[in-house]
């Protein structure tokens, strides 16, 4: 048995507490939603990294007194470690909270191989941290029970205390927001595009969730091996600095990043040392569908701010636009052609096929077949 999210959202509204803050996740997608869809702006903000919802809650709490919750998949608690420790820590500035943590990779619950150390490690970092926690079943008068504990708790002692959701805990919630930008293009249907118009030496690092599983199958589809790609499974946002790695010491080779808005926003400040930097052979591929798609189709700020002239002030040297077959495929050859680094947004409709695959080989299995394409 699943709880309700608005229930839930209940109980806590019950114990005062109306702010949240965070990065959405799989298992907490049907909250996320819920909340998405009901609470004003001045109660949940989307923000672009998990420690940077533990900075706002912070501020939030700093200017209201009040105990925020910030949410995040496990994989985000290693992006709020140091301000966990170095602001909201008891020894610093003792900062009340509700963390709200999706489980990926419990142990014993299958999951993919980027969730298993993460999944195995959560409890072992909350107990490092000294955060204390309830790991939440699926009774609702255990859960207010939990929900006091923790409001309890952050009120005596000022500091952050964790609940932990496991997989399938939340109620299916479908969304009632109607997204307001119609968009032509598939982001499936650009890959397909910009894979048949790649040379087969060139390397593609394309950026976590579905736009990595989107590749791997367009690479099956067509009977091709998967040593042209990396596929960054977990990392969330780092794509594109890899893809500078390889750049940067592979210089006879041209390297695509296939990024998302919300990764590219989750870690910017890439994009200013990749125009600094100014490696001529890479490229950078942007598909903005102004979603966490990955995850439940969350809002990122995407559509909101001005990527090409982000890229362009970042010192980006040619940067294009796309958001219709015939323009990608115009672009996708002014890309090529490009001296780099070059920016590319494809603007994308949100959404995939539901029986979209996932990688079935490993990541070790994938390095290998990248590192002997790398050397040839
Ligand atoms: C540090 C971290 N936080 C959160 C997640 C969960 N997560 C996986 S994919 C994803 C959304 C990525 O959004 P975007 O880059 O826009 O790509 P889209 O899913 O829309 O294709 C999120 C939040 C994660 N993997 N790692």
């Amino acid at each position: 048995m699943s709880i309700n999210s608005q229930a839930f959202h209940q109980l806590l509204s019950k114990q005062g507490v109306d702010f949240f803050v965070g990065v959405p996740d799989s298992t907490l997608k049907d909250f996320c939603g819920y909340i998405t869809d009901h609470l004003p702006p001045n109660q949940h903000i989307i923000v672009a990294n998990e420690g940077g919802a533990i900075a706002l809650a912070s501020g939030y709490h700093l200017a209201t007194q009040k105990i925020p919750v910030v949410y995040m998949q496990n994989s985000g608690l290693g992006n709020a470690v140091n301000p966990l420790i170095s602001l909201a820590d008891p020894l610093v500035y003792s900062i009340p909270m509700i963390l709200l943590i999706g489980w990926r990779g419990e142990p014993g619950v299958k999951d993919e191989p980027q969730h298993v150390k993460q999944g195995l490690i959560t409890l072992p970092m909350l107990d490092a941290l000294q955060i204390p926690y309830a790991v939440l079943d699926n009774n609702m008068s255990n859960i207010e029970n939990s929900i006091q504990q923790a409001i309890i708790y952050t009120r005596d002692k000022n500091a952050p205390y964790a609940l932990v959701v496991r997989k399938n805990l939340f109620e299916k919630y479908v969304s009632t927001k109607i997204p307001t930008v119609q968009l032509l293009l598939q982001r499936e249907q650009a890959i397909g595009i910009i894979g048949d118009t790649l040379n087969p030496m060139d390397i593609v690092v394309s950026t976590t969730g579905v736009t990595s599983r989107e590749l791997f199958e367009y690479r099956e589809a067509r009977n091709q091996g998967h040593e042209q790609d990396f596929l960054t499974v977990g990392s969330m946002g780092h794509a594109s600095q890899i893809a500078l790695g390889i750049a940067l010491n592979k210089s006879t080779r041209q390297v695509y990043c296939l990024d998302g808005d919300g990764a590219a926003i989750m870690h910017l400040g890439s994009m200013a040392i990749i125009g600094a930097q100014k490696p001529i052979n890479f490229k950078h591929i942007l598909f903005n569908n102004g979603v966490h798609e990955s995850v439940g189709n969350q809002p990122t700020v995407g559509m909101q701010i001005d990527f090409q002239g982000i890229a362009r002030s970042c010192g980006y040297k040619t940067v294009l636009m796309a958001d219709n077959e015939v323009s990608l495929r115009a672009q996708i050859i002014s890309l090529q052609e490009a001296t780099g680094p070059a920016f590319l947004e494809i603007r994308v409709a949100p959404g995939h096929r539901s029986d979209l695959g996932r990688p079935t080989t490993s990541p070790q299995e994938n390095k290998q077949f990248l590192s002997n394409f790398l050397i040839q």
